[in-house]
């Protein structure tokens, strides 16, 4: 299928499909079953200049968008979405310091983010604050050209791997939404500690864990934006960010689909190969018209974002919906076409369906999407549009 990529996204494309089959696909078990944070494989995206996919080129990146990066997202996670995370959340982390950073700490943090030398991580998530964002507790005081945070993140995708943290903190309690700012944090900083790390279902090679802050000073220089944007930029950096998790669910489907189809032709019962049966065939019909519907929006989410539009939150939601939607329904049948076997660590399918139930979940469950998709709906008809 022609998808009107150009030349340059061809080349990351097939860059990326050689790195997933060579270099993760050996691995992929290994790091699902041992939850090892995969250094090695980030060092080999390093190497083959992809951390600066989405990164402006006077700050080290290769100047593309997020169609660049959900090019090379699903095309790992067709082998390993865990893995894929690593890139995929660095992005995440990433994304405030592009829309609402200075100009110094675009210079400061970007070069290190482009060539791999350091990953980044968003911080948002609290144990009370999750669909309801603006419910967050941790604080930042100010004091004198410092911050001083107070609080805890929950369930930081490359938590403690991540060198670079925009977090999301209340300057002003008072204020409710109004009141937050994003503060970036380095490791390393006094009173910023890890907590536990989480032992989870799917995505196991990426690292999930709690950010601690304990009278943590940062500098004042790390305020993005003005004091009380913090929700902005967290709604802003999600809209960016969601076709990154919808590419991360449409390559589990992807591979699900090329894992089932392979099977099903190598599979014998009843003396001929299960793809013979239309049962089987109508399965595997139906799983690839999802696939290629989810991979249309994701495309079309993505292009969009480039193409500078504003009114981005809606498509961006929809794709991460209907993309994550279809890797649970692709996954599922694929261990049905798998059988027993699908059931089995042996084969892959198993891991695949693990993994996609997180997409259903994170940056904003699916209920969330829906609402975001529902207002955006009622603003348009009440706007005329
Ligand atoms: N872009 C820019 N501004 C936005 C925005 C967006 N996408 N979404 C909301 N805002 C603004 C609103 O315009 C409003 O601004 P004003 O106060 O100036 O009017 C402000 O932010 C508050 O918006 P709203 O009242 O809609 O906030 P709610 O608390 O009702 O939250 C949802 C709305 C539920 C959509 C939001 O909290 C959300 O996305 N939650 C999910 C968060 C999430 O994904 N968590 C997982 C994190 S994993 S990293």
């Amino acid at each position: 299928m022609d998808y009107g990529f150009t030349e340059e996204q061809l080349m990351i494309r097939d860059l990326a499909r050689q790195i997933a089959q060579e270099k993760i696909k050996p691995v992929r078990q290994h790091y699902d079953e041992t939850g090892e944070f995969p250094h090695d494989i980030f060092k080999v995206f390093a190497g083959a200049d992809l951390c600066g996919l989405y990164i402006e080129e006077q700050y080290g990146g290769m100047g593309g968008g997020i169609v660049e990066l959900v090019i090379a997202v699903e095309e790992f996670s067709k082998v390993c979405s865990g893995i894929a995370l690593s890139l995929a959340a660095t992005a995440l982390g990433t994304f405030p310091i592009i829309l609402h950073g200075s100009d110094e700490q675009k210079k400061k943090y970007l070069p290190r983010i482009a060539s791999g030398q350091s990953l980044a991580a968003f911080g948002l998530t609290e144990a009370e604050a999750g669909s309801d964002a603006s419910g967050i507790k941790t604080t930042a005081v100010k004091d004198g050209d410092h911050y001083i945070l107070n609080g805890t993140k929950q369930w930081i995708t490359n938590g403690g791997e991540a060198d670079i943290y925009v977090v999301i903190a209340m300057t002003d309690k008072k204020k409710g939404p109004r009141g937050a700012s994003a503060i970036i944090v380095e490791k390393g900083t006094p009173g910023f500690t890890f907590g536990k790390k989480e032992n989870k279902m799917g995505i196991r090679a990426s690292a999930t864990r709690e950010l601690v802050f304990q009278d943590c000073r940062v500098p004042k220089a790390n305020l993005m934006g003005r004091e009380g944007m913090g929700f902005i930029v967290a709604m802003k950096t999600l809209d960016q960010s969601r076709p990154g998790v919808a590419a991360q669910a449409l390559g589990i489907a992807a591979g699900a689909l090329e894992e089932a189809v392979q099977y099903s032709r190598q599979r014998r019962q009843f003396g001929s190969p299960i793809c013979s049966f239309q049962g089987v065939q109508f399965m595997l019909a139906d799983m690839a018209t999802q696939v290629e519907a989810a991979r249309t929006l994701v495309y079309q989410a993505a292009r969009y974002i480039d193409s500078g539009a504003k009114d981005i939150g809606k498509i961006s939601a929809m794709c991460k919906l209907f993309a994550s939607d279809t890797a649970m329904r692709v996954t599922t049948d694929a261990v049905q076409v798998f059988g027993g076997y699908g059931y089995m660590k042996e084969y892959p399918v198993e891991k695949m369906m693990r993994d996609a139930k997180i997409t259903q979940i994170y940056e904003g469950t699916n209920q969330i999407q829906r609402e975001v998709i529902g207002l955006s709906l009622i603003k348009e008809a009440a706007s005329g549009k």
